[in-house]
């Protein structure tokens, strides 16, 4: 039941920077984070288009598939796959204001044209999976854009990617606020709804991240199990939030256990890794500020083994207890239970 395939992307490795002060710890050739992950346990990894190709708005277009073949090499001399590309639209000037939602026309067509240059790296780097984070999708100020006709056009962009390359699957993240307000698309339902306007629903699903769950004020097992139910949860980005603040990337599990727990209840329950789209478990966690650099992939170790850790307790899970107490409507004992299952007392 389950194979869990985990993943973690080269940003997870960074030097702490924050909106309160610059990176501290050296930077890291992304060659060594490759041989690192596969040292630490990992088995693929996952892109935006500029991990993949850093120069690329610069590079033609055979160029940059050239180079991504180059990263292929590399991650197949360390036996990873790749996961997926994501277009990283929200670093350029260019998608300052929104990338599929931007303000001028021309500002939209570098976006486009990012997303179809991002399938190419994924079909380069031996990947059908590609994901879109939706960063500055929405607005600051929210007199700045008409949302109904910037929302028509994030369909728009999607089909423009489905057309382009009919062998494709678009995982949407869907994330409520941050680096913008308000978001146009903040939660599984907003990524299944905009799936089903496009050309090809089919080839449209989700990717739900722990914490953009609890910053939409939702339980990320829920979201999990939303997409589960239409077999629409292409992947899964695990780590932790201590609330509706700002975006933390907590190691998966620290803050909040029993939600962790059941994070990975509903995944093994329902098979996750073997649904057909070659799911991965993503740790989308960074380390924090005060990390050693040294000690710079304890965050990622931390979370893969709390999962593990976690996912023997669900092996364990007393299911005819559980049915005893669901037909008492004995959830006080059933509670009791869980809690000393996680304290190792049952
Ligand atoms: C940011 C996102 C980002 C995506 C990849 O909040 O989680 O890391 O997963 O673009
Ligand atoms: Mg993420």
């Amino acid at each position: 039941m389950a194979t869990f395939r985990f993943t973690a992307g080269p940003w997870n490795i960074h030097e702490g920077n924050e909106t309160f002060g610059p990176g501290i710890r050296p930077q890291i050739p992304f060659e060594d984070k490759i041989v690192k992950f596969k040292e630490i346990g990992l088995d693929g990894v996952q892109f935006h288009d500029d991990d993949a190709v850093p120069d690329m708005n610069d590079m033609s277009e055979t160029a940059i598939v050239d180079y991504a073949k180059d990263v292929k090499g590399l991650l197949d001399k360390n036996g990873l796959f790749a996961e997926f590309v994501a277009p990283r639209l929200w670093f350029d000037k260019r998608t300052n204001d929104g990338a599929y939602t931007a303000s001028l026309d021309e500002d939209y067509d570098f976006a486009v044209w990012r997303s179809l240059r991002s399938i190419d790296i994924a079909r380069a780097l031996g990947t059908n999976k590609i994901q879109l984070w939706y960063a500055r999708e929405g607005t600051l100020c929210a007199e700045g854009k008409d949302p109904v006709a910037k929302i028509k056009k994030m369909r728009d962009a999607i089909n423009t990617m489905l057309e382009y390359d009919p062998g494709i699957l678009i995982l949407i993240e869907p994330k409520p606020n941050e680096p913008i307000d308000r978001s146009y698309c903040g939660t599984a339902g907003h990524g299944l709804a905009l799936g089903a306007q496009t050309i090809d629903p089919s080839r449209v699903g989700l990717c739900i991240e722990s914490a953009h769950s609890i910053l939409a004020g939702l339980d990320p097992a829920n979201d999990m199990a939303f997409g589960l139910a239409w077999n629409k949860l292409w992947g899964v980005h695990l780590n932790d939030q201590n609330g509706i603040r700002y975006d933390q990337d907590k190691s998966f599990g620290v803050d909040n256990l029993r939600q962790a727990f059941n994070q990975v209840k509903v995944l093994y329950e329902n098979n996750f890794g073997d649904l057909g789209n070659f799911e991965c478990v993503g740790l989308d966690v960074k380390a924090m500020r005060t990390q050693p650099a040294e000690d710079c992939y304890r965050h990622l170790i931390n979370s893969k083994a709390i999962f593990l850790k976690l996912l023997e307790k669900v092996k364990r899970f007393d299911y005819d207890f559980q049915k005893k107490c669901v037909t008492e409507q004995n959830f006080e004992k059933l509670e009791m239970y869980v809690i000393d299952l996680l304290l190792g007392e049952a």
